[in-house]
Order: C-alpha cells, then structure tokens, then sequence
C-alpha cells in the first residue's frame, strides 16, 4: 500500500485541526482544541489502488516552533493554511510559513489551502476581511505552491480534495510548480 505522510502548518485558529478531524474522523470541532503534535491517519482508495495518509497536525503558535520543526523531515508534502477571511493568516503565509517550510522542507511540495470558505456566503458572519480569488492565486504562485484549494471543514465542502490533491502531487498526477516566484531572500 502507498503511505504518505503530509503536514499541516499555518497560524494557530485558520482551522488546521478541524480540517484534519473532518478528513480522517468526519467530526467538526466547534471549539478550538489547542494542538502541540498529533497524528491522524485514514485509509481511502485512489485510482483502485489503497493508500494510506497520515495526517501531521501542528501549532501554529511560535512558541512551539522547535516541536514543530522536527514534525518536517516525516511528511512528504506540506499543506500550507490561513483562513480566507484572516489577513493576518494571509499575511503570515509569506512572512513566517513559507520560510519557514523552505529551510526545514527544501524541495517538499507545497499546497496551498484557503480555509473557513463558508465566511465568504455566511450572513451570520460579517467578515471585514476576505482574500480575493485573485489573491490567492497570486500568493500560489508567489510560494510555489503546485495548487491552491480552497475548502471548509464546517461546511464539509473541498476537504476530500485537500488530500486527494495531495496523493495526486505525490504520485505525479499534478505537475509540481518548478520554482517559487518569490526567493527565500526576497521574502524575508
Ligand atoms: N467558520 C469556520 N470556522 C472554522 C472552520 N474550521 C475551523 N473553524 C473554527 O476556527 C477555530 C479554530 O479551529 P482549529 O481547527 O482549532 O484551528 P487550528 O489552531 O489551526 O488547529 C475553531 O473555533 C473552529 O471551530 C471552518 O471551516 N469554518
Ligand atoms: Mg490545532
């Protein structure tokens, strides 16, 4: 069976955690649960053949970057997250991820995941913020990243894609960005 190991990174609260126990265990924490390491996994069928994707959670928070790096050499794509409708998360993309997955993860693809899609249609919330498609399509490829998918873990709608993008990247199914647009040493 094909095993793949991908790794959740982004600020702590854009949803990382839901986005994982959505995937693996179909549940949707309503509250946020603060995370350190965890692992999820869940076996799916892709293209007739079993695989195995092991789900690496992590913290957001600074204040645990050192756990954090040690969860890099495992995982074999890493999806890269903000919220939609949190420019803080957007902005941190380029300042802090981004960097921070280039020197620990080289040459592992990246997706990149827009999350909590449903603000943009929900009236019960009043976003004063949210990322245009034109945006976000930019930072892809200002991060090199092979693919930008945007999804909710609320309203259940594109996580199955998340990770099935990701199995298609590693399996060669998606072609890879070949170079970032923006170098290490003009993001920092
Ligand atoms: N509206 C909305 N809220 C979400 C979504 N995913 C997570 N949240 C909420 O955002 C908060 C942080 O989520 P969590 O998964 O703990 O974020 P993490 O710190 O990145 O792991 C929680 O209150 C979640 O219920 C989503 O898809 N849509
Ligand atoms: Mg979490």
């Amino acid at each position: 069976m094909n095993s793949f190991n991908c790794l959740l990174i982004g600020d702590g609260g854009v949803g990382k955690t839901a986005l994982a126990s959505v995937f693996t265990q179909n549940i949707y924490p309503e509250e946020r649960i603060p995370t350190v390491v965890d692992f999820m996994s869940r076996n799916l069928v892709h293209n007739n053949q079993p695989v195995n994707l092991t789900v690496q959670d992590s913290a957001g928070q600074k204040d645990y970057t050192r756990v954090r790096l040690t969860q890099y050499p495992a995982c074999n794509i890493i999806i890269l997250c903000f919220a939609v409708n949190d420019k803080n998360s957007v902005e941190n993309v380029k300042s802090y991820w981004l960097p921070e997955a280039r020197h620990n993860a080289p040459s592992k693809p990246i997706i990149l995941v827009g999350t909590k899609a449903d603000t943009r249609h929900d009236s019960q919330i009043q976003s004063s913020y949210l990322i245009s498609k034109d945006q976000s399509e930019q930072l892809k490829k200002q991060c090199g990243a092979c693919l930008y998918v945007e999804c909710s873990a609320k309203d259940r709608s594109n996580v199955d894609l998340v990770f099935v993008s990701a199995i298609k990247v590693l399996k060669g199914e998606i072609v890879q960005n070949p170079k970032p647009k923006l170098k290490i040493c003009d993001i920092l």
